[in-house]
């Protein structure tokens, strides 16, 4: 291991402050990166949070199997269309009773980005102390590996498959974190796996921002099954999304953003697409189709860290 490694990795460890309330060998696939994620947030913000989540592929091991549990957290398991109001309710009813806890409403981009959204949304408005966190496998892969609005231009699904009708996704990725951002919460950020203590900081920034409202991390979260990669190569999947800019990693708080890394060369999106069998298929063509949204979305998110000096909230909202 080279000296550089270990530094980070000894970084990573400080952050490491809580036991990991998981079960060893739980019903995730090998190489399955909401489970590390999964694991990794109550060791660094403390065993006094109550998740909350919908139907997915979390919730098999959030909610237990039959009178089993596979953790000592708190869990309440909610509907995809209603997983923030439950949230809400949840995070005012402690408040109302004085007990002091983190409410984590932990969901996949399915429930985040598209049959929750709207309730998502009115909850960030209305800046409810709370931290949403969305685990991003860029499909519905509980139900069978649908294609969700954070499906990126190109990949296969089974609702966008590769044959004589369909070449893959033929629209673009929203972009969601953004989208919270521009709601101008205390904390919006993305984050990933192979960046673990800028995962750990952000986490922890959530948890100080949520005592004035909301929070929202939106994580890379990649799926070994439905995306079709080698378990081993999970950590490098993520590395490469944020050496080509596929996933930028950033941080905005009242709306004002942040680069956390900046990538001083970015790679061409084919060094991470190559890993990845789900754009095994794409042409010449379709890869330059979704380097170019790429590259807008990181122009996009460049252009507003640059004025990031020149907007001031209005005095009233600042801390
Ligand atoms: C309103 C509603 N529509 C559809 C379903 C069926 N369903 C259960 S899990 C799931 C997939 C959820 O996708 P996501 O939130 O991205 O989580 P993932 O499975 O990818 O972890 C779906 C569509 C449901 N439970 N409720
Ligand atoms: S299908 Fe994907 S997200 Fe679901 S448990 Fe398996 S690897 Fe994880
Ligand atoms: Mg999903």
């Amino acid at each position: 291991m080279t000296e550089k490694k270990k530094d980070n990795l000894t970084k990573v460890m400080d952050y490491l402050k809580h036991e990991d309330p998981f079960s060893k060998g739980v019903a995730f696939c090998p190489g399955c990166g909401l489970e590390l994620l999964l694991r990794f947030i109550p060791q660094v913000m403390g065993n006094d949070i109550v998740i909350t989540g919908t139907p997915s592929c979390s919730a098999p091991v959030l909610l237990g199997q039959n009178n089993q549990s596979w953790h000592t957290l708190s869990y309440f398991g909610t509907l995809m269309t209603g997983a923030a109001a439950n949230a809400t309710g949840l995070a005012r009813y402690y408040r109302k009773a004085g007990i002091k806890n983190t409410v984590v409403c932990f969901n996949g981009d399915g429930t985040a980005a598209d049959i929750g959204f709207g309730n998502l949304s009115g909850a960030a408005e209305r800046n409810e102390p709370f931290i949403y966190i969305c685990y991003d496998n860029e499909g519905y892969m509980n139900t069978g590996i649908q294609k969700s609005g954070t499906t990126p231009f190109g990949a296969t699904t089974t609702t966008t498959p590769f044959g004589s009708a369909s070449k893959g996704k033929n629209l673009r990725r929203m972009n969601l974190a953004l989208k919270m951002a521009m709601h101008k919460i205390p904390y919006a950020a993305t984050a990933t796996l192979s960046d673990l203590d800028d995962l750990a900081k952000k986490l922890l920034k959530a948890k100080e921002a949520k005592k004035r409202g909301f929070a929202f991390l939106h994580v890379f979260a990649p799926c070994t099954t439905g995306w079709g990669f080698a378990p081993e190569n999970t950590i490098e999947v993520c590395r490469r999304a944020v050496k080509t800019n596929y996933f930028p990693l950033w941080e905005a708080e009242n709306g004002k953003i942040r680069m956390t890394k900046t990538v001083k060369k970015p790679k061409p999106v084919s060094t991470y697409t190559e890993l990845i069998k789900k754009f095994a298929h794409l042409s010449q063509e379709d890869l330059q189709i979704l380097q170019d949204d790429v590259d807008y979305e990181y122009c996009m998110l460049g252009g507003l860290s640059l004025l990031e000096g020149e907007c001031r909230l209005p005095a009233s909202l600042e801390d």
